[in-house]
């Protein structure tokens, strides 16, 4: 009879292509390496090494769906969720990096983007010489980015732009700013504008205090009458549309990358059980402990599937946002479930940041919340399924 592999229970590796294994091979290779060594220092002391963006570039980590003209690999969404998933195997702040540079900055540069914009900025982002935010989230519109209060005045030569975004990844490293504001010029609708480091009136402060995602450095993005050109604007979106094309994309990668955390917490609390003996037997040889191994087996195995399943209907152009809802949200919700539960199974170990599973599970708290909260998402797929938006 066939061998049941516990760590690949219904064989994803199968459904993969060679490109796409060489593609998540680079990618645990790199993770495993380079970034697993000093995540637990850039975590406890909250520190942020802007040369993970040149590593991630030099392998050809940022911008994996972007043609190779503009410093992309081109490949497809199975293998961007493939990176993200060992990206966030190590830690959900190291996939955030990586996910806005890809997602949230080089992608609309490239979609709403002129071939100037995409020929100036694509390249570089590529390659992580620059490295790029992204601003929707503000201080009094979150959930609701509709209410955002940033705004785009029109001047003889381009636009005026005044405004605060909150919470935004990377912001006070940042070289490239996307944002998105209130425009007169086009009737009050929301446009994008790619900022630079160093503009007038532009300034990143850095948000400490975080409990949570410290590997990955937040802050606001304060624009005081910052003053543009007409190249500053994205030509090609307009409306929330604009940036919710980003967030699919965004969310999609996060549905991998949280399986990728939550395997790392299920692997280390499966060793843990076979390891420690406790009444004269291992962990692993009670009846409770199997049972929550195999609630993560279960949940692991169903979550990738299902993020394999919309990766392809992705890359079919098939995709309907409100399945990635679905995964989002289911996914970031087990995540958190399983790295609790493996937390629990290391004991008092488990809240030493040695064992990695108390980091993953203040992180995850994070994933649960950005992207759209797990409520938000439920009211997404209650509305898709009713017709009946129950958000206000
Ligand atoms: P609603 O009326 O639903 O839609 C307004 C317009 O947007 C369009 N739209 C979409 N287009 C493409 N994809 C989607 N997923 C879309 N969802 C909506 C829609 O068709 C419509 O277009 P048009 O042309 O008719 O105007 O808008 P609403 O205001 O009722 O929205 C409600 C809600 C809750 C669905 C939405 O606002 C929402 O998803 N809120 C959550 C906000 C959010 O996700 N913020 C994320 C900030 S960025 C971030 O967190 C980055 S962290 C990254 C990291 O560090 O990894
Ligand atoms: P709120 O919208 O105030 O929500 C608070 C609570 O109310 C939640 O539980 C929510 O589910 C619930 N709620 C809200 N509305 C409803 C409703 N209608 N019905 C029922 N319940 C509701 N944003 C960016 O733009 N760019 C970034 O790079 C970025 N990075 C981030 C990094 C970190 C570390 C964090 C923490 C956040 C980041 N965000 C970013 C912001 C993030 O997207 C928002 O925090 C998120 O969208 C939630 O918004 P909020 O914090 O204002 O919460």
């Amino acid at each position: 009879s066939n061998r049941f592999a516990w760590d690949d229970p219904f064989l994803l590796d199968d459904q993969l292509s060679e490109e796409e294994r060489m593609i998540r091979d680079s990618a645990f290779t790199y993770c495993q390496d380079k970034l697993l060594p000093r995540v637990e220092h850039a975590f406890l002391e909250e520190e942020t090494d802007p040369e993970i963006f040149r590593e991630m570039g030099a392998l050809g980590l940022l911008g994996v769906t972007v043609p190779e003209q503009y410093g992309g690999i081109g490949a497809g969404y199975v293998s961007y969720g493939l990176v993200a998933r060992e990206v966030e195997r190590v830690d959900s702040g190291y996939r955030s990096m990586m996910s806005v540079q890809s997602s949230l900055v080089m992608y609309p540069i490239y979609a709403y983007g002129s071939e100037e914009q995409r020929m100036k900025y694509l390249p570089r982002l590529a390659s992580g010489e620059w490295i790029g935010c992204f601003g929707l989230t503000e201080p009094d519109a979150g959930s609701d980015p509709g209410a955002m209060k940033t705004r785009a005045e029109k001047t003889p030569g381009g636009y005026r732009l005044t405004g605060t975004k909150m919470w935004i990844s990377n912001s006070p490293i940042a070289d490239v700013f996307v944002v998105w504001a209130k425009s007169d010029a086009h009737g009050g609708k929301i446009r994008g504008f790619v900022l630079e480091k160093g503009m007038t009136g532009l300034s990143a402060p850095k948000i400490g205090k975080k409990v949570s995602l410290r590997a990955s450095i937040t802050g606001e993005i304060v624009m005081e009458g910052v003053e543009v050109g007409e190249e500053a604007l994205l030509p090609n979106a307009e409306g929330l549309s604009g940036p919710f094309g980003c967030l699919n994309r965004a969310r999609y990668g996060i549905a991998w990358g949280v399986m990728g955390a939550a395997e790392a917490c299920w692997h280390a609390a499966r060793q843990y059980g076979l390891d420690r003996k406790q009444f004269g037997r291992p962990l692993a040889q009670t009846q409770l402990f199997q049972k929550k191994l195999a609630d993560m087996l279960t949940e692991i195995s169903l979550g990738l599937q299902a993020s394999l399943r919309v990766g392809r209907l992705f890359e079919a152009g098939k995709m309907a946002p409100e399945m990635i809802s679905v995964i989002k949200r289911n996914n970031c919700g087990k995540a958190l479930e399983i790295a609790r539960n493996a937390r629990d199974m290391h004991g008092g170990n488990g809240i030493s940041a040695e064992f990695g599973v108390i980091r993953h599970m203040v992180n995850l708290e994070t994933v649960n919340t950005y992207e759209g909260t797990h409520d938000v998402h439920a009211l997404i797929i209650g509305r898709a399924q009713t017709g009946l938006q129950a958000f206000f």
